[in-house]
């Protein structure tokens, strides 16, 4: 049993967190930069150290100062939350080897989902339908470009070792082959410190609709349906949904039990998402995983009942998930929309002081959020105020409430995503259902 949990990580994950352990009865530990001294994090942890400065790479991501924070204050077990450190399967490693429980998945399954040409292959092998595509490339781009008109324009070029859509860059002809190829693995190198890249077919219309599943130490793997994450804008989600418009029943129990079978094959134990691309005939291909618990997944929760962070607790402690498939049940419809500072003409971070927050609340809105009054988005952070979570008996419910709920916010101080997003809910498009990756283009060039 797990007898005090550190939290690696800061904002509203780390107190997502907070509240998931108070609950289960686990006193935990929070860690804090130099920034975040007054973060409500660091005030309801039962303990919080410092860890260093401002700058994640000093901080956050300072593996001998967390796991030096996890020794002194005889935390056995430590939660990454999402970002910083929770894909890094390095990190995974020397909790192992400090005797500290990572709460998440074993290095070996974070390492090869990480590198999302491994990813594609196994999940091929697996029988998951992938894009067609290459393996990892290299060579004179004159060997390339047969490989490239094999699979046809436009197509992408992604980094091996990327996933969120660094390190992409599309392809509409031949001749722009060299150059996009050279971008890309620039990028991948900054990014991701290896140049390694791959190409696969470019879907222009299409859909991005994730799988949750669920994973066990003792084989058992159940899936809890899908979300939506079409509405994105630089490869960063802004609305997410579930269930999705687009997935009938019958096919939300063919690919949920695809990616439970995919889950298995690689002995996963701990939540994770597998990421589809869905075409406008209704093809579909498994594009990634995401080996942690996700920003957008409360709305899952809403709708299944089920507490994510505590179940990742509870696999982490080895125990057997108490329930079967069969007892999960999907009602009604949830709606997240990320409130993020940020400028409305670029969709840049904006920083600054907050000097009025009032989140909303009332029947069905839940609010993820660490920030109040006074509170400063600092440059250092994402830039993620809050997450306004709405619950409806239906989608349309769902719609009118986050209507009401965006209407009855004040946040004052920074400028924010609320205008884009009541943009985005008055759409035709968006209250009928249709939806695609390019949504938001209808509102900015690129
Ligand atoms: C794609 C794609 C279309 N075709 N791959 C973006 C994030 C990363 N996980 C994968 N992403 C995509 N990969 C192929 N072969 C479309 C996306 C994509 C997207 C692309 C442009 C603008 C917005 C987008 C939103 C979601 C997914």
């Amino acid at each position: 049993m797990i007898r005090k949990i550190l939290i690696a990580n800061r904002g509203e994950i780390a107190l997502r967190i907070i509240c998931a352990c108070k609950e289960m009865g686990i006193p935990t530990v929070a860690v804090y930069s130099t920034a975040d001294q007054n973060s409500l994090h660091v005030r309801f942890a039962d303990e919080a150290i410092c860890i260093g400065p401002p700058q994640s790479a000093e901080s956050y991501l300072n593996i001998p100062a967390v796991i030096s924070a996890a020794e002194i204050t005889n935390a056995d077990a430590i939660h990454p939350g999402y970002g910083f450190l929770a894909e890094s399967a390095y990190f995974a490693e020397v909790c192992e080897a400090c005797g500290i429980t990572f709460i998440g998945p074993s290095p070996e399954s974070i390492r090869l989902m990480g590198d999302k040409e491994r990813a594609r292959a196994t999940m091929k092998e697996a029988g998951l339908p992938i894009v067609p595509g290459t393996g990892r490339i290299e060579g004179p781009v004159s060997d390339l470009l047969p490989l490239a008109e094999g699979i046809g324009y436009p197509l992408i070029v992604k980094a091996a070792n990327g996933g969120g859509g660094k390190g992409m860059r599309i392809v509409n002809s031949g001749p722009e082959l060299a150059g996009a190829l050279k971008i890309a693995q620039s990028e991948a190198l900054a990014a991701f410190g290896s140049p390694d890249v791959y190409m696969e077919k470019y879907l222009p219309i299409a859909r991005h609709i994730e799988f949750q599943i669920l994973a066990d130490h003792h084989g058992n793997v159940v899936h809890l349906g899908e979300r939506e994450c079409s509405i994105q804008r630089r490869y960063q989600k802004l609305i997410e949904e579930a269930p999705s418009t687009y997935i009938t029943p019958d096919v939300r129990s063919k690919v949920g039990a695809l990616a439970v079978k995919a889950a298995q094959t690689v002995n996963y134990a701990n939540a994770g998402t597998m990421e589809f691309i869905f075409d406008e005939n209704g093809n579909y291909y498994f594009m990634e995983m995401n080996t942690r618990i996700q920003v957008e997944h409360p709305v899952t929760e809403m709708i299944t009942g089920i507490d994510l962070v505590k179940e990742q607790i509870r696999v982490a402690q080895r125990e057997k998930l108490g329930y079967d498939q069969q007892k999960i049940d999907l009602r009604g419809h949830a709606i997240e929309c990320r409130i993020n500072a940020e400028c409305p003409e670029t969709f840049l971070p904006f920083p600054g002081k907050i000097t009025a927050f009032h989140p909303p609340s009332g029947f069905g809105v839940r609010v993820e959020t660490a920030a109040y009054s006074e509170y400063e988005i600092t440059p250092n952070y994402d830039s993620l105020v809050a997450k306004l979570i709405c619950f409806g008996r239906d989608r349309a419910e769902a719609i009118s409430r986050t209507n009401r709920a965006l209407e009855m916010t004040v946040l004052e101080g920074v400028k924010s995503t609320i205008p884009l997003h009541r943009k985005v809910l008055a759409e035709e498009d968006f209250v009928k259902g249709r939806l695609t990756t390019r949504f938001l283009e209808r509102w900015s060039r690129r």
